[in-house]
């Protein structure tokens, strides 16, 4: 095989443990803590868990190990979108269960969660393993995002379980993920199956995290990676002068990675999804206010900047999320082929106008016409509106380019406006995991091993203070319906890990808050470079300023 030679160093690279998980196998104890109760809803979520509801929160601690003995064969998936450091997670765990006992088994299913449902597994050996080591993506094993959660789908997956004599099954995700590892922990559970079920927090979109779990995996890498571009963009910007360039970001509910990169990039303009939503802000605000900084700038001379955009944006802004609603009523059922058959874009035009109420009609008419075709055009297979393929970036450039000729013809910008556009999300998903995530996914491996040698099921593996060096990590683990509660999904009311939204009384956002008049129309852009793999641990294994800001270590 061809190994680049960073491929080739990672390999060589040990990911740091929490000092207490570094004395070895037989010198991890248990320390129980008290018991627990979700977060909301509890007498509901106690009924609908009654096998796995309100045990202990626990951490690990040096001392004899008390676990008792048994082989273990454990199963593995990875699931929903890839993120930095799946692979140490699983290296993580092997080396944990062979430490423990060399015929213990990992299996790796394939492609997700459709894996455990077909049967579709490979066996881990050394070889398979090294050959993963400290590298991102989730080609070991694939990933998939069927979700887990009837009870016919339960049942298969116990009888695949007992064919293959699994113990355990440890389950890689985001918060869907995860609710779904707790429902089936309930069911192995109440079936008195003997397979315990584990999960590890997983997702670039940071919108897994509460008070136990202070980051998910792939967060710092991914935006490590985006802030990278994006200084570089912030650099050319400043260097040529002539550009506004517009970057999307990933993000599809939160918007904690546009965050994220505000603060590692100062840009001059970044929007935040929660923040709109709470201010009920209209197009024409969000269209103003960065208009205002582009006039300002402009004004002075300054014809460039960029503003960070992130990808779940326009499902904030309420205006647009009750057009997108009455959109998918509009061509529900047999509409949609009425619409269709319609003979050019003008007919089609004339049947939205007829269609739409007047307040819809009026925010769908100053959209660009890209953007309006592609709402009636690309539509899921249930004929809805695809509002994760509505390009934000280009949306919010046209408005405020529209708004910008307005202020021309008043007389009060005097600037030129050229807009480039970006969107950052493939890009920052497999990068090699940064010495952090590197170092926190292997522990959340290793961490799940020791969960199951000690009997634990519906646990979340949990590794906290880490915004500290890895030494003065704290290894654990937390019941996951402590982080349910009752939301209404597609009409129905079901348990579900709470989402973590950015918090706008928090401080990643009260610092960015505080900060961002100054950015929108001075030039203080920060470049932060690619990531470091080799050198002072300070440049090297820093986390990112969300939490460094959370955690007060900033
Ligand atoms: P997860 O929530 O599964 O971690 O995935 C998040 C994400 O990376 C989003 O940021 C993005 O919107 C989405 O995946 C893209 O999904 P896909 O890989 O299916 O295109």
């Amino acid at each position: 095989m061809n190994l680049s030679p960073l491929q080739k160093a990672r390999y060589e690279y040990s990911p740091k443990l929490p000092g207490m998980l570094r004395n070895g196998i037989s010198d991890i104890c248990v320390k129980e803590g008290s018991e627990t109760a979700s977060v909301a809803d509890q007498d509901k979520i106690k009924a609908l868990f009654p096998n796995t509801y309100g045990k202990k929160e626990i951490t690990f601690e040096k001392g004899s190990n008390t676990s008792v003995a048994k082989k273990q064969v454990v199963g593995v998936i990875l699931s929903g979108g890839q993120a930095p450091g799946g692979h140490n997670v699983i290296s993580g765990l092997y080396d944990a269960l062979k430490a423990t006992d060399k015929s213990n088994v990992l299996l790796g299913f394939k492609g997700g969660p459709d894996g455990l449902l077909k049967d579709d597994y490979v066996e881990f050996d050394d070889a398979f393993i090294d050959a993963y080591r400290n590298t991102g993506g989730f080609d070991i094993i694939g990933s998939g995002r069927t979700k887990l959660e009837t009870q016919e789908q339960f049942a298969i997956v116990a009888e695949n379980a007992k064919k293959n004599g699994l113990t355990a099954i440890v389950i890689i995700g985001g918060d869907d993920s995860n609710t779904n590892a707790a429902t089936l922990a309930e069911y192995m559970a109440a079936n008195n199956t003997g397979v315990q079920v584990i999960g590890c927090p997983k997702t670039i979109d940071g919108d897994l995290k509460n008070e136990d779990i202070e980051a998910s995996f792939g967060f710092d890498t991914a935006t490590k990676t985006y802030s990278e571009l994006i200084g570089n963009i912030e650099r050319d910007a400043n260097s040529a002068k002539k550009y506004w360039h517009f970057v999307k970001v990933m993000g599809r509910s939160a918007s904690h990675v546009a965050l994220e990169c505000a603060l590692e990039t100062q840009p001059n303009i970044c929007l935040i999804g929660e923040e709109v939503a709470a201010k009920k802000m209209s197009l024409a605000q969000i269209t103003n206010y960065i208009a205002d900084s582009v006039e300002k700038r402009g004004n002075a001379g300054n014809n460039f900047g960029v503003a960070i955009i992130p990808e779940g944006i326009v499902e904030f802004v309420p205006e647009f999320s009750a057009l997108i609603k009455e959109i998918n009523e509009l061509l529900a059922g047999s509409k949609t082929d009425e619409f269709n058959a319609l003979p050019d874009w003008d007919a089609k035009y004339n049947f939205i106008k007829n269609g739409l109420s007047a307040d819809a009609f009026k925010v769908f008419d100053i959209l660009p016409l890209g953007i309006k075709q592609q709402l009636f055009l690309e539509r899921d297979p249930h004929g809805n509106v695809q509002v994760s393929l509505i390009e934000s970036e280009k949306l919010f450039s046209e408005l405020v380019k529209n708004e910008l000729a307005n202020r021309k013809a008043a007389g009060t910008y005097k600037g030129k406006f050229s807009a480039l556009h970006h969107f950052f999300g493939y890009e920052g998903r497999c990068a090699f995991p940064s010495n952090f995530d590197a170092d926190y996914c292997y522990s959340l491996g290793y961490n799940a091993f020791m969960l199951i040698q000690y009997g634990y099921t519906g646990y979340l593996s949990k590794v906290s203070n880490i915004s500290k060096p890895a030494e003065e990590w704290v290894a654990g683990g937390m019941p996951i319906t402590k982080m349910m509660n009752i939301e209404r999904r597609n009409g129905e009311d079901k348990p579900v890990i709470r989402k973590a939204l950015v918090e706008l009384d928090g401080k990643p956002f009260k610092y960015f808050e505080a900060n961002r008049d100054k950015w929108a129309v001075e030039t203080c852009f920060t470049y932060p470079g690619a990531i470091q793999y080799y050198g002072p641990a300070e440049v090297c294994d820093l986390t990112t300023r969300t939490l460094a800001l959370e955690k007060g270590t900033m």
